[in-house]
């Protein structure tokens, strides 16, 4: 089967399980991966289930897309086809596109995409997050790790990004963000880049992070995926730290995994579904959301970083997030397609 349907919700499907109660409001989720293991997807999922709980009255779809790129839009176009949903809420940055080819043939379809940029389709809302902020916090991180004395910084000033594949915020923002936060604490740390070429291989991904490792670097920022595992894995067993990106991943690995910075998704998906649900959403519109407005961070609190962590350097991600929020220091998201 290539989609994985599971259906929950306020609202209880009619006996021949096709029809709904009038009035029902019907979201269908398309993941175009897998939920399991990418944190983005995760919080995209419990934000829908989390808005549609406490509306009421409201049923949710999750269709998982899978790993075959080129079968998503045929995925999204079948969802929108069979009018069994009001709206379609997915996420990442290709998404737009698709969400756009399927509400172009399909006319009475609304989409929220998260994690993606597109404005002035009447019926598409998206949100993005200010990646090059998060991306920027990730990187300082790891650069008062690798010049830290904790017991695993070596004298390399080399540190790491793993992704699952390149796209334009990859590699125009995600890693140049990660570089100039290194830089600003050390000029002369230098950034190893890698590509996994997929979402799920932590066998591979394990394999390339033992590489990063033997060639210098001690502190490696997974976005991965199901890859992420591999990272750990290879972190725990040569003598490096791992940081985790969107969600705490502290419990993935109490003191290798020492950072993680934050996108509330999670926030973004509930409030979004919410005003669809209550017909409050601004159809057409798109928006960016960072520091400021609470919906990128940098976690500090969870007990595994202060215990990996010394003081002075969780005062210093502190400084740092405060600079960002007051706009002492302003990092602007370059916007897709302008
Ligand atoms: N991130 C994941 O964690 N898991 C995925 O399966 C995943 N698939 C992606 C597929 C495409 C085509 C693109 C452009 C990005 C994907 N991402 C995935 C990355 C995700 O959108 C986001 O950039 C990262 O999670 C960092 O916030």
């Amino acid at each position: 089967m290539l989609f994985l349907v599971c259906t929950v919700g306020a609202t209880l499907w009619a006996a021949g399980g096709t029809e709904t109660a009038a009035g029902t409001y019907r979201i269908g989720v398309f993941v175009p991966g897998v939920v399991d293991g990418s944190p983005t997807y995760e919080m995209m999922v419990n934000g829908v289930r989390a808005a549609a709980e406490e509306e009421g009255n409201t049923e949710v779809s999750v269709v998982e897309g899978g790993f075959n790129q080129a079968t998503w839009e045929e995925g999204v176009m079948s969802m929108a086809a069979s009018g069994r949903y009001d709206v379609i809420v997915t996420s990442n940055p290709s998404m737009p596109e698709i969400a756009l080819a399927v509400a172009e043939a399909i006319p009475d379809i609304r989409f929220i995409v998260l994690d993606g940029f597109l404005e002035g389709h009447p019926r598409i809302h998206t949100v993005l997050f200010n990646q090059r902020e998060q991306a920027y916090l990730s990187g300082f991180f790891a650069g008062l790790v690798t010049t830290s004395s904790m017991p695993k910084a070596r004298p390399e000033r080399r540190i790491g990004l793993l992704a699952g594949q390149e796209y334009p915020i990859m590699n125009e923002v995600i890693l140049t963000g990660f570089r100039e936060g290194a830089q600003a604490v050390d000029p002369g740390i230098t950034v190893d880049f890698r590509v996994l070429g997929n979402w799920f291989d932590a066998g591979k991904a394990q394999e390339i992070a033992t590489d990063m490792i033997g060639r210098g670097s001690d502190v490696i920022l997974t976005i991965a995926g199901g890859g992420n595992q591999g990272v750990v894995s290879a972190a725990r067993e040569r003598n490096a730290y791992a940081l985790w990106y969107d969600d705490a991943g502290y419990d993935e690995g109490p003191g290798v995994v020492v950072g993680s910075s934050l996108v509330r998704q999670d926030h973004a998906s509930y409030e979004s579904a919410r005003a669809a649900i209550r017909g409050r959403i601004e159809w057409g519109t798109a928006i960016i959301l960072g520091v400021a407005d609470d919906a990128v961070g940098f976690d500090t609190d969870h007990p595994e970083f202060l215990k990996a962590v010394p003081p002075e350097l969780a005062a210093e991600m502190e400084a740092l997030l405060e600079r960002l929020r007051r706009g002492e220091l302003v990092l602007e998201m370059p916007v897709p397609g302008r």
